[in-house]
């Protein structure tokens, strides 16, 4: 099958740079998206998000007329929806994004064309979004009434990038391909064969949507192995990155590393999606979540009381004296992406009940986000900040930490959230 157009819906961490994949191998690619801001960005050959070298792929893609962004869908031969999947107050994912997508494309669809929902997503999800754009268009006929004889193919393909490395691992990972039915699977595959070096691997619908979830419940539960241990060895004096170090000596341990908190966009949500489906089932992915989550709280009470040491070894200080500077806000190492991210968290919360200066020291930023701004936390360089701080939170193992001069931290408390500060 050949694709003349492909149209992506949602030009965000995922969308667009697969738009911008899709138009370098010479496919003309429409993408859409509801932010008008956005859409004129792309046109103008920019981009509106941070991925190493995408700005280049996508300003190639749109000068040579390969990529075009627009508001309004328009026919294509194929449709990949990357639209986001939050969760609500309750943690009940919200498919109210793939919805909307679902129901703007079902005017322009015809008859052959296929349909990819790439976003992570609960289990029956794609037959969800499936049966939507039927009731929407009842001239056409879909997999799960007509299996393989439907006029629309739909498939399940999650996405399973990195940031920071979405451009290489786009490419070069497997992809699972989710089809409704096998010709719907085999269509995506060779809608995905068009840039994907790695192996398209398939199976169905439903198993594509909890293998993307696996893979990211199996990584918090992980990390939230890590985040107890560290919890336990502080409370028995043990340093916990040793521990780590040694136990991952055996052939068959391989322990993550503990942190202040999971952050990010997926970890930390996408267990949810199975929890909320199974709730009575899902004990120890829920039990991680919570681990996960507890973690910003653990460490602020562990500042709290260090603050309460500093206090105590001199006599006429008051709490408002002992400046706190906290190093590196954003969710993960050497990228500057501050959405939810525990250690803006943990700052934030920090400056509410800490009466003295809290400064920020991120390298990857100008400005700090507006909540952090309006609490009066700053931002300050590392060495102004080594130098006025009595007690130094590492909170992100960016590079420009890990080789921080002992000498500079000599007499201050410090707390190493990560491991990641050399020992003197
Ligand atoms: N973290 C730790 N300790 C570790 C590893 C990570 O505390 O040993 C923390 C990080 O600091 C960060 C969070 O976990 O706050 C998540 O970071 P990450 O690097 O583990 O993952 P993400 O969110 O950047 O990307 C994940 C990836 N999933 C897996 O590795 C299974 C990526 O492949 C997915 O495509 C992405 O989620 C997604 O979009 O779902």
């Amino acid at each position: 099958m050949s694709f003349q157009t492909i149209s992506v819906i949602g030009l965000g961490y995922i969308g667009l740079p697969t738009a911008a994949v899709f138009a370098s191998r010479k496919k003309k690619v429409i993408g859409v998206d509801v932010n008008p801001k956005a859409v004129a960005t792309i046109n103008q050959g920019k981009i509106h998000i941070v991925e190493p070298d995408l700005d280049l792929v996508v300003h190639a893609a749109v000068t040579e007329g390969y990529l075009r962004a627009t508001t309004t869908p328009e026919p294509a031969d194929a449709f990949l929806i990357a639209v986001p999947t939050p969760f609500k107050g309750n943690h009940e994912p919200d498919l109210g994004f793939i919805e909307s997508a679902s129901k703007a494309i079902a005017p322009v669809l015809k008859k052959g064309d296929l349909i990819i929902l790439e976003s992570t997503s609960p289990v029956g999800a794609t037959e969800q979004m499936s049966a939507w754009m039927a009731e929407a268009r009842p001239d056409l006929t879909f997999p799960q009434t007509h299996g393989e004889e439907s006029d629309i193919r739909v498939a399940h393909c999650p996405e399973r990038v990195l940031p920071g490395h979405v451009l290489r691992e786009l490419v070069q990972n497997d992809r699972v391909i989710g089809g409704m039915t096998p010709k719907c699977s085999e269509v995506a595959t060779s809608l995905y064969k068009i840039f994907v070096e790695g192996d398209c691997v398939i199976t169905n619908a439903r198993t594509a949507e909890m293998c993307k979830l696996t893979e990211n419940s199996f990584r918090d539960t992980n990390i939230a192995f890590a985040n107890e241990l560290s919890i336990i060895c502080d409370k028995l004096d043990i340093n916990v990155w040793e521990l780590i170090r040694l136990a991952n000596r055996h052939p068959r341990v391989n322990i993550l590393q503990p942190g202040p908190g999971v952050g990010g966009h997926c970890i930390a949500v996408d267990p949810w999606f199975i929890v909320s489906k199974t709730p009575h089932e899902a004990r120890l992915i829920r039990t991680a979540r919570e681990v996960n989550d507890g973690k910003p709280e653990w460490v602020i009470t562990k500042v709290q009381s260090v603050v309460g040491e500093v206090l105590s070894h001199n006599d006429n200080a008051e709490a408002k004296d002992v400046v706190i500077a906290c190093l590196g806000l954003s969710f993960k190492a050497d990228i500057d992406d501050l959405r939810e991210s525990p250690a803006v968290e943990i700052v934030s919360k920090l400056k509410r009940i800490h009466p003295g200066l809290v400064i920020a020291v991120e390298p990857h930023i100008n400005e700090l986000p507006f909540e952090l701004i309006e609490q009066g936390v700053s931002l300050g360089g590392m060495r102004d900040a080594l130098g006025l701080a009595d007690v130094v939170l590492l909170l992100v193992d960016h590079k420009a930490f890990t080789n921080i001069d002992p000498q500079m931290l000599a007499g201050k408390k410090v707390i190493d959230t990560r491991g990641a500060i050399r020992e003197a």
